[in-house]
């Protein structure tokens, strides 16, 4: 399976790269910077939605699947960087948001528009709520609908309306979207939050995510989708979000035999460091993570496939989190770098990871721009929580750590942009930049490279076994 020699590099295109000064990245800036794509030396690139959307959460709230976004561009801008990539022998897999559109999409529209629409079981509605379940971006999972009273499940924002998976027309119209996407050329997807698809039968009262992560219907939904998308093409690589899961399960998810998933994205090792909520936040403890990474190295050793990650457009910057981003930012980051890539499984390198980037000051409200900070700022201020101690909590954690601008040059705003950046680019970008990485024969980026280079030559990078050393040292 070439995936297993394969590394991957995740694109957050709001802020990888800007070409028209309106201060969000887009199709033709990411053009524009594919030789630093390609000589970082990997070989896929999952590409965050560029489809349109109110850009409620990012972009993850999708109202057309089918279009890109004319903040991101064209059709045509899309199918000029997917050539762009495919010429440096580069793959480009699709981020599938399909657990929920957003209220803005004509499905939504139609289900809403009266009790007995077509399209109305397309969605989860109830006279009345069922269930206490909270969202995922604080208050209530249900929303009450102007048109018909009723409410509708919202596991994310009020924007972020679920589908209803059990409806067989729903699943039709999602694969046939996903066929309508490998037509095109791309090389397959990360699906978001896929473990959320099959609701619990009687939608019964509780932690509205355990009752939701893995469904009765998760892997038959799974391999209903590989018969009806993926059978008949090789080369693809399909990665499931998957917040919660299990090894165990993930050995079932991942199994080539069972036809459902190459690889999942867990969630384990990225929630050592917090109590009831990633708000709840407490310093690492390496013999905590020691044991969360050595138990996903022995459970898929012998069947599966694991994906390696510290970063995404979810989590804080790994350096400024698990290691040091002061004195000891390359060194740590270069630390950091080689755990990963030499355990069993294919890595991701998300955008700016390559560079050793940090945290960013988040100093006040203002400076957050996500809605899973925000939501949990209001909410816990309401409620009489003190402003800045709520901000400090979410300071460390926040998504918008990964979310300021790649930084190109040591110009005012990166390089990333001529005009005003959407989100605030981190004040230390002057000496984080490619230029200054290339130019430093020991910087991070060299040591990504030569990372990659070890995996792509030496087998035992990506086929060999792993033995836990030290698994008690808290050094
Ligand atoms: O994230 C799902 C998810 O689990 C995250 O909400 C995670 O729990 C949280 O961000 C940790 O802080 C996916 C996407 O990666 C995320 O960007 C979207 O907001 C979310 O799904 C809804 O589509």
């Amino acid at each position: 399976m070439w995936f297993r020699s394969a590394v991957v590099y995740q694109i957050y295109p709001r802020s990888f790269a800007d070409s028209d000064g309106d201060g969000v990245g887009d199709l033709r800036g990411i053009i524009g910077r594919l030789d630093h794509v390609a000589t970082l030396g990997v070989d896929v690139v999952w590409l965050s939605p560029i489809y349109a959307s109110p850009q409620d959460d990012a972009g993850y709230d999708i109202s057309d699947y089918q279009d890109i976004d004319p903040v991101f561009g064209t059709l045509a801008d899309f199918d000029e960087l997917l050539a762009g990539l495919h010429e440096r022998g580069i793959k480009l897999i699709m981020d599938l948001v399909v657990n929920h559109t957003s209220d803005e999409h004509a499905w939504f529209a139609e289900s809403r528009s009266s009790v007995d629409a077509p399209k109305r079981d397309w969605y989860w509605w109830r006279r009345s709520p069922p269930n206490d379940w909270r969202s995922f971006f604080s208050g209530p999972a249900w929303e009450r609908d102007e048109a018909t009273g009723e409410y509708y499940l919202h596991l994310f924002s009020r924007k972020q309306p679920d589908l209803n998976w059990e409806n067989p027309e729903v699943r039709e119209a999602i694969y046939a979207m996903m066929r309508w996407w490998l037509d095109r050329g791309v090389d397959g997807f990360r699906m978001d939050v896929i473990n959320l698809i099959s609701k619990p039968p009687g939608l019964p009262s509780g932690d509205s995510f355990a009752l939701n992560a893995h469904g009765p219907r998760l892997h038959e939904f799974l391999q209903e989708m590989h018969r009806e998308v993926f059978d008949g093409h090789d080369g693809l690589l399909t990665v499931g979000e998957m917040p919660g899961v299990t090894v165990e399960e993930a050995r079932l998810f991942t199994d080539p035999a069972r036809r459902e998933v190459d690889m999942v994205f867990q969630f384990e090792h990225v929630q050592v460091d917090q109590g009831t909520s990633k708000w709840d936040h407490h310093p690492l403890r390496l013999t905590d993570l020691k044991a969360t990474l050595g138990r996903w190295q022995a459970g898929l050793a012998d069947v599966g496939w694991n994906s390696l990650y510290w970063n995404n457009h979810d989590q804080p910057r790994v350096v400024s989190r698990f290691g040091d981003d002061g004195a000891y930012r390359v060194r740590s980051a270069k630390l950091l770098a080689t755990i990963l890539h030499l355990h069993r499984g294919t890595p991701y390198v998300y955008q700016g990871e390559e560079l050793g980037m940090t945290n960013a000051p988040l100093e006040r409200v203002t400076d957050l721009r996500d809605i899973e900070s925000l939501n949990h700022y209001a909410e816990r201020v309401a409620l009489g929580g003190d402003p800045q101690a709520v901000l400090a909590e979410i300071r460390p954690m926040s998504r918008d750590n990964a979310r300021t601008p790649m930084q190109w040059d040591a110009s005012a705003k990166a390089g990333f942009t001529t005009g005003e950046p959407w989100i605030a680019v981190n004040p230390n970008h002057a000496e984080i930049t490619p230029a200054a990485a290339v130019a430093a024969p020991d910087s991070v980026y060299h040591h990504y490279r030569r990372l990659h280079e070890l995996r792509h030559t030496e087998p035992v990078v990506a086929l060999g076994d792993f033995t836990m050393l030290l698994a008690r040292d808290e050094r």
